[in-house]
């Protein structure tokens, strides 16, 4: 990828769009090599190509790569079902990952948190267990003694989960994985500053560079500078191979033997 500073001060969508109409895309960083790459003219902050957008996963059963999706499958719900308590999920503190019911409604919370779950084996034959454990404990536990953590698809198993977990918060099978390039690639590479990202105010889902080129969630409204990528097409190369007559003592080549090698090089480029 090649980088360009983008001295305009945009939103991070409208930055987006300018990058997509002039170059490829708002910049993808994979390494701490590909961030040092990045220049600004002075200190300054900058928009790059992470996000985590709303519009995948705020009360929606998206497609994207930071959609919720079931532990099951992997994948989102067919008919997008879904009944998420009021102002859930908002990825509270920018850590809210997993999903427990609470009386049929669904919250994120932090996937470090210890509630009892709901179990499924078969189709849709419910257990709920009554053990606090991590979603990534029940997760095992589930996988290990039925087939998966709860899958809920219509509003019939949500009742069946509500009804068999009673008052208690009960993980089920939705998590999700956050954050994305503006160009769709993965990559784990991240450089966030200390106690970031934080989701301040629920409403921060663009990440800027600050002038030390730490990652910081930010909101999307904000102007910045802006750094934009281009594919960089690869070059050709030839190799040419050639078999010379063993009477050539290339030990020892002639001026004129070597000239000979460089024009037949010379002639075949041309042809090309
Ligand atoms: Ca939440
Ligand atoms: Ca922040």
């Amino acid at each position: 990828m090649e980088y360009f500073f983008i001295d305009v001060k945009l939103n991070w969508f409208d930055a987006q769009q300018y990058c997509r109409e002039s170059y490829t895309d708002l910049a993808t960083i994979s390494s701490m090599e590909d961030l040092m790459r990045l220049k600004t003219p002075s200190p300054q902050e900058t928009w790059i190509g992470k996000f985590d957008d709303p519009a995948s996963w705020k009360g929606v059963m998206g497609n994207d790569s930071n959609s919720w999706r079931w532990s099951a499958t992997g994948t989102t719900s067919p008919g997008g079902y879904q009944n998420w308590a009021a102002d859930e999920p908002n990825n509270y503190h920018a850590i809210n990952y997993c999903v427990y019911v609470l009386n049929g409604q669904w919250w994120d919370s932090a996937c470090s948190q210890t509630y009892a779950f709901v179990c499924f084996s078969g189709t849709k034959n419910y257990t709920f267990v009554n053990a606090s454990m991590t979603w990534k404990d029940a997760q095992s536990y589930c996988r290990q003694h039925h087939t998966d953590l709860a899958t809920i698809r219509d509003e019939t198993e949500n009742s069946a989960v509500a009804a068999l977990s009673s008052n208690a918060s009960v993980w089920i099978g939705l998590y999700r994985e956050p954050w994305r390039w503006s160009d769709g690639s993965s990559g784990t590479f991240t450089n966030w500053q200390n106690d970031q990202p934080d989701n301040y105010k629920m409403n921060q889902h663009c990440v800027k560079l600050n002038q030390y080129k730490k990652y910081i969630d930010a909101f999307c409204t904000n102007l910045f500078a802006f750094h934009c990528e281009k594919a960089v097409e690869k070059k050709q190369t030839h190799v040419y191979r050639m078999e010379l007559q063993a009477a050539v003592d290339l030990s020892e080549p002639s001026l004129s033997t070597l000239n000979q090698i460089q024009e037949y090089f010379l002639n075949m480029d041309s042809l090309i």
